[in-house]
């Protein structure tokens, strides 16, 4: 496999610093604009002042005055995969949080940070505590309410039922949980993160018939940008058979031109390769949800046209870095 031997070559070299570097650097270059997310009203709406959705891949808000909520749609068609990448909310923003979810009818949440750090609050709790303590988002004419939780050593699966007040409609979304992943920091091993990821997936919610599963840690891309590159490069190996194979740092600079600065440190990217070649190893015996037929929405050739710009300032990139 080329990517074991990249890889090994890399470390070899000790070198995960300058290659993360010149990553980080041409995911850069590519950035668009985040002229939404910086507005006077919207600054109070974000996590981090640094971190922010760029305006052509943000998920809107629907039939409000303000449709701003520091989310990406990151699409990554070659693995029939579609993610909402978006920060751990805060107090005034649970509720556009989970009118997100329901607009565009996530069934799974998939959660990478603890709510507090060192006495930091990194994340707030935007579901309830018990079963019957409901938390009502009355703005939205949203319900929220816990209906199972199951523990594990590494991780939380949470059952929880969204109810829209109005219509009194209700459906189940599904929150993974992963408590043990600090920020700017690695799982503890590709096992213990590969036991999350197929537990995930086992529940066939990230699949294409369902709406975009919303993946979020404390800035929506460290954790989150680790967790969706592993996931996508795993499927499309899947996807390609036995010597298939996947160029790992060409999808993350794709998937960076949806949202920026996905996977935040060297050790992150190492990590990722780890759990993506160990992933192969052991992936042959477990379920892949593998993607049906896929329309061509609108949104897809919107897709497909910023895709199209990107692989222009790709190609010239990878020129530089070949000599
Ligand atoms: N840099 C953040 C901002 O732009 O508002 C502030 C921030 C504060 C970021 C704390 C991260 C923090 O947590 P830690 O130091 O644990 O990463
Ligand atoms: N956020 C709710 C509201 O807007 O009315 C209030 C609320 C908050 C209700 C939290 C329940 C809550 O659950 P818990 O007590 O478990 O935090
Ligand atoms: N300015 C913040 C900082 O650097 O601390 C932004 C930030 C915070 C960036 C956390 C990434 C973070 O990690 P994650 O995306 O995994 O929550």
């Amino acid at each position: 496999q080329d990517m074991e031997k990249e890889f090994h070559d890399i470390d070899n070299r000790g070198d995960w610093n300058a290659v993360y570097q010149e990553l980080a650097e041409q995911g850069r270059r590519a950035e668009g604009t985040c002229s939404v997310a910086k507005r006077q009203e919207n600054r109070r709406l974000n996590r981090y002042r640094d971190v922010n959705p760029f305006d052509e891949s943000r998920v809107k808000l629907q039939g409000v005055d303000n449709d701003y909520i520091n989310a990406s749609l990151v699409p990554v068609p070659e693995a029939g995969r579609r993610y909402i990448l978006t920060q751990g909310p805060l107090v005034s923003t649970c509720g556009h949080l989970w009118q997100m979810i329901w607009q565009q009818r996530s069934a799974a949440i998939v959660m990478l940070c603890c709510l507090l750090k060192s006495h930091k609050v990194k994340c707030n709790r935007y579901w309830p505590r018990e079963p019957d303590k409901k938390k009502l988002f009355r703005e939205q004419g949203l319900q929220v309410s816990l209906v199972k939780e199951e523990r594990q050593a590494a991780y939380t699966v949470r059952t929880l039922q969204l109810m829209h007040i109005q219509s009194q409609q209700s459906r189940s979304i599904t929150q993974f949980h992963c408590t043990r992943w600090p920020d700017f920091g690695v799982p503890e091993s590709p096992d213990l993160f590969l036991d999350f990821l197929f537990r995930v997936r086992s529940s066939e919610l990230l699949g294409p018939e369902h709406g975009p599963a919303v993946v979020h840690c404390s800035a929506g891309i460290g954790r989150s940008g680790t967790f969706c590159l592993v996931d996508s490069c795993l499927v499309m190996l899947s996807k390609r058979g036995g010597d298939g194979r996947v160029n790992v740092r060409d999808v993350l600079l794709r998937m960076r031109r949806f949202r920026m600065g996905l996977i935040q440190t060297p050790g992150q990217l190492r990590f990722s390769y780890l759990a993506i070649l160990r992933g192969l190893a052991i992936s042959s015996s477990l379920p892949l949800v593998l993607p049906s037929g896929t329309n061509r929405s609108q949104e897809e050739m919107r897709v497909e046209n910023i895709l199209n710009n990107f692989s222009a300032v790709a190609a010239v990139s990878n020129g530089d870095h070949r000599q």
